[in-house]
């Protein structure tokens, strides 16, 4: 069994060290730039599945991670729900207009046959890579995605209050729907060959507070109830709900949960109980001086070597980082 695997499932923290990173396959590797540059169509790249597994694969080849993630993105499920998906240079991801009738019309069958390719790649993947090495899927929640595919956010930390508003007589069904087709692809994703799945919910943290329990909670949780009742390990991600982390966890019950880089380590060790932590390092951090990334890594590993913890980053790593950096805060945490 996997380091990762044997640390979410049976809590083995003291004597297992696993380190990933979040967007480890992407943007700051110069063999990715060069793959990109020659596919413009971001979707398509993700549906190549020879090509996503190349890429899924590529920092595992030069740094020798634990775990690999499966080169995909979170918007694919929108995609295959009928959105049109385009990343538009320095803005980001753009939707086509959602159409509430043909969302909910959408059938099971036809979702899975659109995301094949993906499931395909993970195949590949899961044969190419090594056997002690754990191949981790991953889903948007549904409040991330719902937040993409309404449009509903106004800038980079705000979301438009009025648009949720005007939507909420939808939003219980469009959530449920949601879950129901998550559970679909975490279910073919493992199915393929992943063994482990993580949870984005990166704009958790955007959920206005009445609306935390019903948007967020209930959602990760029903998703957890999944992936328990079908022996999954998993680790969510409520990026930005600064101390209700603390609520998230007792009501959300997954194997592990990863720190965003707001949250306080010690604090987290001391109110997150019965769940597998993981990351927390600010990704800013390997911008910074050499001796500067190695003394914000000591401090997580210090805080955490008698519990089980999985190394990663509060968030994913940076377009600008430099690849050496990556390696060198690897090499330390295996040193350590
Ligand atoms: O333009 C490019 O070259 C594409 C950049 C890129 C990449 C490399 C996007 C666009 N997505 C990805 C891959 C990706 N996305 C992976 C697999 C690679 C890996 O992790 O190693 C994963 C796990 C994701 C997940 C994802 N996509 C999230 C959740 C994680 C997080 O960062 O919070 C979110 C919110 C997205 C949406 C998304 N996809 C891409 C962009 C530019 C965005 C908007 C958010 C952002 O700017 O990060």
């Amino acid at each position: 069994m996997s380091n990762l695997k044997k640390i979410l499932i049976n809590k083995k923290g003291k004597t297992c060290k696993s380190v990933w990173f979040m967007r480890q396959a992407g943007r700051y590797l110069p063999e990715f730039r060069k793959i990109r540059s020659q596919n413009k169509n971001f979707i398509d790249l993700c549906l190549n599945s020879q090509l996503s597994s190349e890429i899924t694969l590529q920092p595992i080849k030069r740094f020798n991670l634990d775990s690999a993630i499966i080169f995909s993105d979170i918007l694919m499920v929108p995609y295959a729900l009928g959105q049109q998906v385009n990343f538009i240079k320095n803005e980001g991801p753009n939707l086509s207009k959602f159409n509430i009738e043909r969302f909910l019309d959408m059938s099971e069958r036809e979702f899975s046959q659109k995301l094949n390719p993906v499931y395909k790649a993970i195949e590949i993947t899961r044969k190419n890579l090594d056997k002690k090495k754990t191949l981790i899927s991953f889903i948007g929640a549904p409040w991330t995605l719902m937040v993409y595919m309404l449009n509903i956010k106004s800038s980079k930390a705000h979301i438009n209050l009025e648009k949720l508003e005007k939507k909420s007589t939808d939003i219980n069904k469009i959530l449920n729907k949601l879950i129901n087709f998550l559970c679909i692809h975490i279910n073919n994703q493992i199915s393929a060959g992943a063994e482990v799945v993580q949870i984005f919910d990166s704009w958790a943290g955007l959920i206005p507070i009445k609306n935390i329990t019903d948007y967020c909670f209930i959602p990760n949780a029903k998703l957890v109830d999944f992936c328990r009742k079908n022996k999954i390990p998993n680790i969510c991600f409520p990026r930005g709900i600064k101390k209700k982390y603390e609520e998230f966890n007792k009501i959300v019950k997954s194997d592990g949960i990863s720190l965003d880089y707001e949250i306080d380590p010690e604090w987290a060790k001391s109110n997150l109980k019965d769940v597998v932590l993981q990351g927390g390092l600010d990704p800013k951090i390997l911008l910074k001086s050499e001796k500067e990334m190695l003394e914000g890594a000591t401090k997580y590993i210090h805080i955490f070597k008698d519990i089980p913890y999985v190394f990663n980053l509060g968030h994913g790593l940076l377009p600008e980082t430099d690849p050496d950096r990556v390696k060198k805060l690897i090499e330390f945490y295996r040193n350590y």
